[in-house]
């Protein structure tokens, strides 16, 4: 682990698995509180002593940028690293979610010289005061991050917090700690001073937990389950931190009766399959018009049975494992559920080995009273129903404790905008499902979360504002 500037070890270890074979990949320093603690210290007198927000902002988008080039220059490394440990197909990783993650760190870099304040005019026509406002790094942040997509998870909070000033704890999740740990090396030669980024491997309730009560830490900025995100924010009352949270989904894939048939089959699946269905975003409740939706659920069920799943280092796989066998036990459970409740099992539905896959899954005639239907899976499974009017689409997307993506399909320019500004969630598709890209905000409404990574929204979760008057006569 990466603490105050040093590589150490912790008294336990924990051994780390590829879910595309159950195998051991790696041993990693299982962290105490003790050793949280000591990272927090780290993190405090970083930022107590100045040692990164006091540097001259463009200073720190040269380490930024730098971080980037060395994302780059690794990305084979952190491809086969990550895939080992996560399961997706190699190719997308190496092709796509890396350079993506270099993008991150090159987008923040390019905010941390343009942080700025605004002149007030208080009083106005008044030449007796003169106020601005600073925008200042909340100061010591933990970020909790989970393990569908570990690197990019990082990336999309370490790079805002570097480029705001913070000082960071950085505790990945305990199935995926890798490529953070890398990161953290990355950091170090990019030229972050010590203990502005640490990086502490360990249990959810023991580091993440400590991390989310101590008085020393302002903010915490978590990535993972609703329930985990609502024991943060008891914690965080002590000292009554900042927190951000962007928790689960169970986003809708709404076709209308006018949509384009091959393309909103072909958006539907990858809403759904797309890193096996671990996606906060996962289009996981198709919602179709009853004059398309035979032809449209048809279709996903074929695509999902000709889905190549398989090892990330197979070139023909385009689906790995799911992360765990507790997770494939949970999906697979939700299968039987919604088939115990009256849903058709149309693909998929069985789990196969060795590492812990899942068939790409559809359920057909579903109810929204089912539990599948209701509570995020996290897997790849989709519910489908039907509507017949707009209203009703609109109140079937709306029907759940979650609002964080959805997406419209439908060729009507109108339809698609009305609907649009109808859906109470944080990022809306139209003709398309999933478009994460660091330009734009996400995060959810509801009980999907609270705040907008990326995005210039993403650096505000990072900066605290004071208002600075003067009496000038
Ligand atoms: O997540 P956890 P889990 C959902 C998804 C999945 C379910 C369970 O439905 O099936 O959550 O996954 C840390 N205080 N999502 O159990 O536990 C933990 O160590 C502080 C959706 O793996 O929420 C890890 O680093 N931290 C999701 C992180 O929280 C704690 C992504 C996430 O783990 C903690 C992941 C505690 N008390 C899961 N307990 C999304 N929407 O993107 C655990 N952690």
């Amino acid at each position: 682990m990466l603490i105050g500037g040093q590589w150490v070890t912790a008294t336990d270890t924990r051994p780390v698995l590829d879910p595309g074979t159950g195998g051991h990949i790696a041993v990693v320093p299982e962290a105490g509180a003790a050793d949280t603690d000591a990272a927090v210290a780290a993190a405090r007198r970083s930022f107590d002593e100045g040692s990164w927000h006091r540097l001259p902002a463009d200073q720190r988008a040269r380490v930024l940028w730098r971080m980037a080039e060395l994302i780059d220059k690794r990305s084979d490394e952190l491809a086969l690293i990550e895939a080992r440990n996560q399961g997706g197909p190699h190719r997308g990783l190496r092709n796509h979610m890396i350079p993506e993650t270099a993008r991150v760190f090159r987008y923040y870099a390019g905010w941390a010289d343009k942080v700025a304040g605004r002149a007030i005019e208080l009083r106005r026509g008044s030449d007796e005061f003169h106020a601005y406002t600073l925008r200042r790094p909340v100061g010591v942040v933990g970020l909790i991050t989970p393990w569908n997509s570990p690197l990019m998870m990082a990336a999309w909070k370490v790079a805002p917090a570097l480029a705001a000033g913070c000082s960071c704890v950085l505790k990945p999740a305990e199935l995926t700690p890798l490529t953070s740990l890398l990161l953290g090396e990355i950091a170090q030669e990019a030229g972050v001073p010590d203990g502005v980024l640490n990086v502490v491997t360990g249990d959810g309730a023991v580091v993440g937990a400590r991390l989310a009560e101590h008085a020393d830490v302002d903010k915490v900025a978590f990535t993972g389950s609703t329930s985990v995100g609502r024991a943060i924010v008891s914690a965080a009352m002590g000292n009554l931190k900042k927190v951000s949270l962007e928790l689960g989904g169970k986003s809708p894939v709404i076709v209308f009766d006018d949509a384009d048939v091959d393309e909103a089959i072909a958006g539907a699946s990858a809403a759904i399959f797309s890193n096996a269905g671990q996606v906060c975003t996962a289009g996981s409740r198709l919602i179709v018009h009853e004059r398309l939706y035979d032809r449209i659920v048809a279709g996903a069920a074929e695509r999902a049975r000709e889905l190549n799943v398989g090892y990330s280092f197979d070139p023909r796989s385009e689906m790995g494992p799911v992360i765990s066998d507790e997770q494939r036990q949970t999906i697979l459970g939700y299968v039987e559920s919604g088939v115990s409740e009256g849903a058709t099992l149309l693909a998929g539905g069985e789990g196969f080995g060795p590492g812990f896959f899942v068939q790409p899954t559809v359920l057909g005639d579903a109810r929204p009273d089912m539990r599948a239907v209701r509570e995020e899976i996290f897997g790849p499974v989709v519910t489908a129903m039907r509507f017949q009017t707009v209203d009703e689409a609109i109140s079937m997307a709306h029907d759940t404790t979650y609002g964080l993506a959805a997406s419209v399909w439908t060729k009507n320019v109108k339809t698609a905008h009305q609907v649009a500004s109808r859906l109470r969630v944080g990022r809306i598709g139209l003709n398309i499902h999933g478009l994460p890209d660091v330009t734009m905000p996400t995060g959810g409404f509801k009980e999907s979360g609270w705040g907008r990574e990326l995005g210039p929204d993403g650096l505000d979760l990072f900066l605290e504002t004071s208002s600075v008057f003067t009496k000038l006569t």
